[in-house]
């Protein structure tokens, strides 16, 4: 079979990982690189041997022969850069989030549909090795049917370090974690029914709310709080592992630090460790993060050639409306119903 030629949009910090989780997969090569600093895309190429690189987009989509574009760059140009590639008739793989709003997300939806070209969301917090585990026990029905859970991600890392560009977004936790949390909720429980949100900014020296608390009823009637925050000096810090807990008519799974899953049922506690394949160019800081890539990009690289995905546009665009529907709750008081 012939591999799938790509090329990669950005040339920023989370290329580091996309490109050699790609380079993990049969069938799926990177022929050119694109960033509006030309430098950037030069040192990324020499990094993970790609042959061209450019700084113009359209001259990329003019001059390559590709099958989609891995899009990685700010998220203000996710939509124009997709309208390109579509127009060209070019699939089209987006990191998450999709847009800096509901309504270019359904745009970039919408363009992709009538472009005629498959759109898939790089997604990977649900790929998480202990999370895959985590739902496999929740499904087999050993703790029961579930009624309520927590899903938190609460942290003090420096994550503006690496990302500084997350300090001047206007929405920062629910479209960077609110983004990967929500959807573990969709993942987990299905779709929402309501949803009540309060968001605080506890950090003077960012633009955007840096703690998020999220309250849903779920379609199956689970009662799901989604806790999300970048100013919480706990006792053991979690970067960047989601906890879990969920209480069910016959038990509880709890996901805890270090990858531990603890299995509680009348007959008592076991514990179960699930960790991330440690891949030689991981940063052990972001382990489980950019573990999952890999799988994550398995499941789009399987769309891409027709086999069912779970990484589609518009299944995502549910997690997005469940991410703007928290800042609407937030700004409005109320109680958002699906
Ligand atoms: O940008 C974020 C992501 O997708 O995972 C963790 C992160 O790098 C910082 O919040």
């Amino acid at each position: 079979m012939d591999k799938l030629k790509f090329a990669i949009f950005g040339t920023g910090f989370w290329a580091n990982f996309q490109i050699p989780g790609w380079q993990e997969l049969d069938g799926v090569t990177c022929v050119a690189a694109y960033n509006r600093t030309r430098s950037k895309a030069d040192t990324m190429a020499r990094k993970f041997g790609i042959p061209r690189v450019y700084d113009d987009a359209e001259e990329l989509l003019e001059k390559e022969e590709l099958d989609f574009v891995d899009i990685c760059t700010d998220v203000n140009t996710h939509l124009p850069v997709t309208r390109l590639a579509a127009g060209r008739g070019i699939h089209v793989v987006c990191q998450k989030p999709m847009a800096p709003s509901l309504k270019q997300a359904q745009e970039l939806v919408d363009t992709c549909t009538s472009s005629g070209v498959k759109l898939f969301i790089n997604e990977n917090f649900r790929w998480q090795a202990p999370i895959r585990e985590f739902k496999r026990i929740l499904d087999s029905g050993q703790i029961g049917t579930p009624f309520k859970a927590r899903i938190s991600f609460c942290s003090a890392f420096p994550v503006f370090d690496n990302q500084p560009f997350l300090a001047e977004l206007e929405h920062f936790i629910l479209t960077d974690i609110g983004s990967h949390v929500l959807d573990i909720s969709r993942f987990l429980f299905g779709e929402a029914r309501t949803l009540y949100c309060s968001t605080h900014r506890i950090n003077p020296n960012i633009k955007g709310e840096d703690v998020a608390n999220v309250f849903m009823r779920m379609e199956k009637g689970v009662s799901c709080y989604v806790e999300m925050s970048y100013a919480s000096l706990l006792e053991k810090e979690a970067f960047p592992q989601v906890l879990i807990l969920v209480e069910a008519s016959r038990g509880s799974l709890k996901l805890s630090h270090d990858y531990t899953i603890r299995i509680t049922t009348d007959t008592g506690t076991e514990d179960k460790v699930v960790r991330p394949k440690l891949y030689d160019w991981i940063d052990p800081e972001y382990a489980v993060v950019h573990s999952s890539i890999v799988d994550c990009q398995q499941d789009v690289l399987n769309g891409l050639r027709g086999e069912t995905s779970e990484m589609t546009g518009t299944d995502n665009l549910k997690t997005v409306e469940l991410v703007w529907g928290s800042y609407r709750s937030a700004e409005t008081n109320e109680l958002i119903k699906f």
